[in-house]
């Protein structure tokens, strides 16, 4: 009995040894930031007088009866939105020009002082409900750069911006992001002073207690800011990362000695993140629909063709697409607008919704045990992952796809619970009876996506993990034909 018992012991304990996870690598996402992962598309909505006045930065001095809408419609902004295969909004609550979108106890420059809803309105209501039922999350963006109020500047403004912050995080629900922009022109209104003030934006807006709040408040919130906290700005408003792309960060001052704070980004370093960085903080590319972040008849949206470029150059290199949608002067989204989503939506959906390589049969030269084996690539489940043995840091995987099988998308996920791990890698097809590169890769993090330039039919595909400083987990790897 003690013998049988003893077997029995031992071949569970090898059992359970052999399946053992493999030990993290660097720094890790946290829930909220896995959480933001999922997202991928979102949008950011513009909408406050500046849109009636035609420009991109309100100065403060708008009379508040101008926010007259002649048929605001959140749901058909949101339809739209969600058409386009978006995950999640940002409202801009209160942008540059100081006017709150909800009616607020913080200042007399909001929504109950224009013709709005008869002055009972709440746009940020009307805003997050339809986001909610139509299953989206929701986010806000509160400038703290206000041309309108008197005591900006000053240092009574910080209480006040922080009041409209616990506004937000109290009265609309769950948050997916605190969008902090870092903008400062330095002159406004100021409540009738008509000047120039000037802040030292590493300072006045003490983020590390504000965030505090925020992160008590809403503990969902992913913060973004030009250096993170959770999310970093990638540096640039035209809607991507760099080619290599790394999801960790140590946000840096341009003096590349100190550890940088919100305002003080090296922006060079953030399109393409730094590799073994402290943090884990990946980027986000925000970039408009239309030319501008608000509503001008004369620009028009971008193509499909266009954002679908911008998809691969975002999402497809592990980062976030955050797209400003502009509503007009009606207070909703043109039909231009409106089209252009639907079409891109379609485009991703029908492009991502087979994947080819599906019934493949797979090979890889290493396996860590039956938990981690190649079936886990190919169950359309980023939870499950092959992996290789610790020891293993190169490795072959091999897709027989049966047939010859023609593509021009191929997809690639680590397990990022784990931390981003691969450093190079090779894409191989069979071609003419020999194994033919056709990319060599450095990041891939939650996903990357290798648009070839001409598709390519093959029976077989290899992908060679060639630098990695740890054992390898990828999660899912898919081959995709793009649709028009
Ligand atoms: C920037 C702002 O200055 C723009 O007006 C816009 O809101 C963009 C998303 O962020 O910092
Ligand atoms: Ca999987």
């Amino acid at each position: 009995m003690m013998k049988y018992l003893l077997i029995f012991f031992l071949s569970v304990t090898t059992a359970v040894y052999a399946q053992k996870a493999p030990e993290p690598y660097g720094a890790l996402p946290s829930t909220r930031q896995l959480a933001w992962h999922d997202v991928e598309v979102y949008g950011l909505i513009h909408f406050t007088p500046t849109t009636f006045e035609n420009k991109e930065w309100g100065y403060g001095d708008a009379d508040p009866k101008t926010f007259n809408p002649t048929d605001f419609d959140a749901d058909q902004i949101i339809k739209a939105a969600k058409a386009g295969g978006l995950k999640g909004i940002i409202l801009v609550a209160k942008h540059h020009d100081g006017f709150a979108l909800w009616p607020t106890k913080t200042t007399d420059y909001n929504i109950s002082k224009s013709p709005f809803r008869a002055g009972k309105g709440n746009l940020v209501k009307e805003v997050e409900q339809a986001v909610r039922k139509n299953g989206l999350k929701f986010g806000v963006y509160c400038s703290p750069w206000d041309r309108n109020n008197a005591l900006y500047g000053t240092d009574k403004y910080l209480a006040i911006y922080q009041a409209q912050l616990k506004e937000l995080y109290s009265n609309f629900g769950e948050l997916f992001m605190s969008w902090h922009d870092g903008a400062n022109g330095g002159d406004g209104y100021y409540g009738g002073a008509k000047e120039k003030r000037s802040i030292d934006n590493t300072t006045y807006y003490d983020w590390k207690n504000t965030w505090t709040i925020t992160r008590k408040m809403q503990p969902m919130a992913n913060i973004f800011s030009d250096i993170g906290l959770d999310i970093r700005w990638v540096g640039n408003e035209n809607g991507n990362a760099a080619e290599t792309s790394w999801a960790t960060f140590t946000p840096m001052a341009p003096d590349g000695k100190n550890e940088a704070v919100p305002g003080q980004a090296n922006y060079p370093q953030s399109p393409g993140g730094i590799r073994n960085g402290k943090f884990w903080m990946p980027a986000e590319c925000d970039v408009p629909l239309r030319k501008g972040w608000f509503y001008h008849a004369n620009e028009q949206p971008k193509t499909p063709e266009k954002l679908f470029d911008l998809y691969l150059k975002s999402v497809g290199r592990g980062a976030g697409l955050d797209l400003g949608l502009a509503p007009d002067t009606r207070g909703q989204l043109h039909q231009d607008d409106v089209a252009a989503l639907k079409t891109f939506g379609d485009m991703v959906k029908h492009t991502f919704e087979n994947n080819l390589a599906k019934n493949a049969e797979v090979k890889a030269s290493n396996t860590r045990g039956k938990k981690y084996n190649t079936a886990a690539l190919l169950d359309h489940n980023k939870e499950t992952y092959w992996a290789t043995a610790d020891q293993v840091h190169t490795a072959s995987i091999e897709l027989n796809l049966k047939s010859p099988t023609t593509f021009d998308i191929i997809s690639l996920q680590e397990y990022i619970p784990l931390g981003q791990r691969i450093e190079a890698y090779t894409v191989e097809i069979f071609e003419k009876n020999a194994w033919k590169k056709v990319y060599d890769g450095t990041s891939i993090g939650a996903k990357r996506l290798i648009k070839l330039d001409s598709p390519v039919t093959t029976n077989k595909v290899k992908i060679n993990v060639i630098k990695s400083p740890v054992c390898i987990t990828l999660s899912e790897i898919g081959l995709y034909k793009k649709t028009s």
